[in-house]
């Protein structure tokens, strides 16, 4: 197994960039630095050409529009020169003003700078995606353990083979300019340029879906997309028609419970596992198959919000999720996923423990068959601009490589189809390809021509099949020559019918089984999404519905929800089915690395500072990102010899940008304290305490989002103040420990803040209602 980033690495690299910072450049301590240049006071005048990508960013790789490498630098694809010229090249004078007949008009015809200008803007929108319209996206690399070549002949899962990938992650629903942190499906979509052609492997944080065939897609989206009539609400599922459809499309049941469960509202993409949903078929030099399901396995666990807290954030930091991702980036904690498969013999059935493997609303439980790990991929680049790669990426399902190919899901076969046509009006015709993030790394001679943005310059003259023009290229390509050469899988003899199977007929023993599998804590979060979700429902009907679905789950459920939404809780139609749980489905009860957690240092004059120094620099040496947070930006101790930067103040923070907190000591109200000018200070917050009120939300909001929280000196009267009780479960707080290293308590209340962060959240401060067995 070759891995080029591992953990050790990446902390140093980490470690380097912020030591940089630290000792004399402030600005590279927070990532998110806006450009490569540091921009001067006065508008500059002296001609310098375009500025640079930022170290963390490339763009796609140079390869022609036809799949060839060339020595064309990535540079050259980016606007040039020194001087502002029209799209022709010719170079301007101005900018500012239209050509007019006088100062004061009227504005002439002839300017073709003006109208260039404003006709090019009218028309730099095109239309978002269907689904999946808001992501973000990374570069990357993805290294083979060779463990899969047992399988399949994929070039690019042969061991030691390293396949340069864009990753896009998304939310389903809601519009391009919609909040990250909405409770929804994300979207895992990996293109993976290999030597054999891209193969994209567009999957979901989730490893079911919502039907069973393709034909419903329409029916789901547009009962999940906001009201035709209103338009609202943006990006929710807490609405009326979502409701309706999945109460009675019953199959949509599992999908649904899963996003009720914290896997709706992931920390970060970081920490989301990936799911191919589908099972599809391997094939080895041999021609023999075998059926699997693809799992992404996040290295730094599966992580969730808290639902108040992920309410916060979409009004805080609408897009929470793509800054965390870039900013992990740029600081070097690059984020990693194992690729893994679950494998199933290829038998006629296509079934493995009584699992039709072609329902796509059913999983295998991972007790019954192991993900095996074949790859790792990691994720080292930004993309250096939004819409020529985030944007213009154009994933598909029948993107496949020899070695893989498609099962008769019938979800999947809607799909094949589907997103050819969707990139033909979202890209504006069937040249998509020839963009330079979906050029293929691999020769392409595909006598496709013409058509609207054809960027490539053909020659020949016999872009047909037989001919002799042009001495008969291009030629075939069998196994032998790399071709991709369709799996002959028996076709059962069968009648034409519009019916699902017997065996899709199951909707329930599923979602039973992801109930059951969920620790207490867990299922108190489904229990108040439901709630929540059905609180938002106008219509009882539709209310009462959902509850005979979740009588079907579990009679606990159904009877919480119920007394939440005031209505009775229905029995279910019969007996319920026994199940066995399946662990693996549980995100708690495991602790994982903390690399790139965030941890806020609350610190004003008084503090003292050479423990705020030492225990930031202890974070930065564990790979985390320390951010002091001050009554007021600049610097604390600016007077001294070694001040420290302040990175957010009492009135810019807020709690759920951080994993955890630490208080040093017990900070006075800053001078803009006061509800006039900053309402977190205002009414009905203990001013009379002598610490800032600012300070006392986060620590309340931080506290009841069960994360730790740990201080030192007079840390314990500002956490009294917001009426937390010291010795709660993850509330550390430290006396001076007087072993003269200048650091007071600060080490060992960061010792167990950093202890409780590799659990993430401390839930032994909540217990669940009733101990769930
Ligand atoms: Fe998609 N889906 N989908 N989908 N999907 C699209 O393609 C579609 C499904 C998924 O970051 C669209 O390029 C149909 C399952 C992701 O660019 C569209 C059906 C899974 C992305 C489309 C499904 C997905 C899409 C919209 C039912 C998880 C975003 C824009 C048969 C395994 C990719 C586009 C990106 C995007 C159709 C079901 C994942 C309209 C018809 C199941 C991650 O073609």
């Amino acid at each position: 197994m070759k891995e080029s980033h591992p953990v050790k690495e990446t902390v140093e690299k980490i470690i380097d960039r912020l030591t940089d910072a630290v000792s004399g450049r402030p600005s590279g301590v927070i990532p998110g630095k806006p450009g490569s240049v540091t921009p001067s006071l006065e508008e500059p005048t002296e001609p310098r050409p375009p500025a640079p990508p930022g170290h963390d960013q490339r763009g796609p790789d140079p390869f022609t529009p036809t799949g060839q490498p060339t020595d064309v630098p990535q540079a050259a694809l980016a606007q040039g020169g020194e001087y502002l010229t029209t799209a022709q090249g010719t170079r301007l004078p101005d900018t500012d003003h239209s050509l007019k007949a006088g100062p004061r008009g009227p504005v002439l015809l002839q300017d073709h700078h003006l109208r260039e200008k404003i006709t090019h803007f009218d028309h730099e929108r095109i239309p978002e995606r269907v689904v999946h319209a808001r992501g973000a996206a990374a570069h990357g690399v993805f290294h083979a353990y060779g463990t899969a070549s047992a399988v399949t002949r994929a070039a690019f899962l042969a061991q030691g083979a390293e396949t340069p990938v864009f990753v896009r992650f998304s939310t389903v629903l809601g519009s391009r300019g919609s909040a990250d942190t909405v409770r929804d499906t994300r979207g895992f979509a990996t293109k993976f340029y290999t030597d054999e052609g891209v193969f994209d492997l567009v999957g979901n944080n989730i490893p079911v879906f919502f039907i069973q065939d393709a034909i419903k897609f329409p029916d789901v989206i547009h009962a999940a997309k906001p009201h035709p009539d209103r338009e609202i609400p943006q990006a929710q599922s807490a609405h009326d028609t979502f409701w309706d459809f999945v109460s009675l499309h019953t199959e949509a049941t599992h999908h649904t419970i899963w996003n009720m469960s914290d896997r709706g509202i992931p920390r970060s993409y970081r920490t989301m596992e990936g799911f191919g949903v589908h099972t599809f078929r391997l094939v080895d030099a041999e021609g023999a198959t075998t059926l699997v399901k693809f799992h992404w396995k996040p290295k730094a666990g599966v992580h969730s919000l808290v639902w108040e807290e992920a309410q916060l954030i979409s009004g805080v930091d609408p897009d929470f999720h793509r800054r965390d991702l870039a900013d992990a980036i740029e600081s070097g904690a690059y984020p990693q996923w194992e690729l893994g498969i679950q494998v199933f013999p290829d038998t006629p059935e296509q079934t493995f423990e009584g699992i039709d493997l072609l329902d796509a609303t059913k999983i295998v439980p991972e007790e019954l068959a192991p993900v095996q790990p074949v790859g790792l991929l990691t994720l080292n680049a930004n993309p250096g601009n939004y819409f020529a790669e985030t944007e213009q990426v154009a994933f598909h399902t029948g993107h496949l490589v020899p070695g893989i190919d498609a099962t008769d899901d019938p979800l999947l076969a809607g799909r094949m189809f589907s997103y050819l046509d969707t990139q033909i009006s979202r890209l504006g015709g069937p040249n998509f390809a020839q963009i330079p993030i979906n050029r293929p790394h691999a020769p392409v001679n595909d006598m496709l021509r013409d058509g609207r943005h054809q960027t490539a310059v053909h020659s020949g003259v016999a872009p047909y099949k037989p001919n002799s023009l042009d001495g008969g290229c291009p030629f075939f390509a069998g196994a032998g020559e790399g071709g991709y050469v369709e799996t002959p899988v028996q076709v059962p003899a069968a009648r034409k019918v519009r019916e699902a199977p017997a065996s899709f007929a199951d909707h329930f023993s599923q979602p039973r089984q992801f109930w059951l599998s969920l620790t207490p804590v867990e299922r108190e979060h489904v229990i108040a999404a439901y709630t929540f979700e059905l609180g938002k429902v106008y219509e009882q009907p539709i209310k009462e519905r959902v509850l005979t679905v979740l009588a079907e789950i579990d009679p606990y459920l159904c009877g919480q929800v119920a007394q939440g939404l005031g209505l009775p809780a229905p029995a279910p139609a019969g007996p319920l089915p026994p199940v066995e749980p399946s662990i693996a489905l549980s995100q708690l009860g495991r602790t994982w690395p903390t690399v790139g957690r965030v941890i806020g240092i609350v610190a004003d004059e008084n503090s003292d500072l050479d423990a705020v120094r030492a225990v930031r620099r202890t974070i930065l040496d564990g790979g985390m990102v320390p951010l002091v947070i001050a009554p007021a930006g600049g610097l604390l101790g600016a007077g001294g010899a070694d001040p420290v930067t302040v990175q957010r103040t009492f009135a810019t923070a807020r709690s759920v940008e951080f994993d955890a907190l630490l208080l040093a000591g017990a900070p006075a109200p800053g001078k803009d304290a006061y509800g006039a000018r900053d309402a977190k200070a205002g009414g009905g917050l203990p001013v009379a305490a002598g610490v800032d009120p600012r300070v006392l939300l986060m620590l309340a909001e931080a506290f009841r989002h069960a994360k730790p929280l740990g201080g030192w000196g007079d840390a314990g009267r500002a956490l009294g103040a917001a009426g937390i009780d010291t010795s709660a479960p993850g509330v550390l707080v430290t006396g001076d420990d007087g072993d003269g290293d200048g650091n007071g308590g600060g080490d060992r209340a960061l010792e167990g803040i950093v202890r409780l962060l590799g659990q993430h959240r401390v839930w032994e401060r909540f217990p669940p209602a009733v101990a769930i067995a």
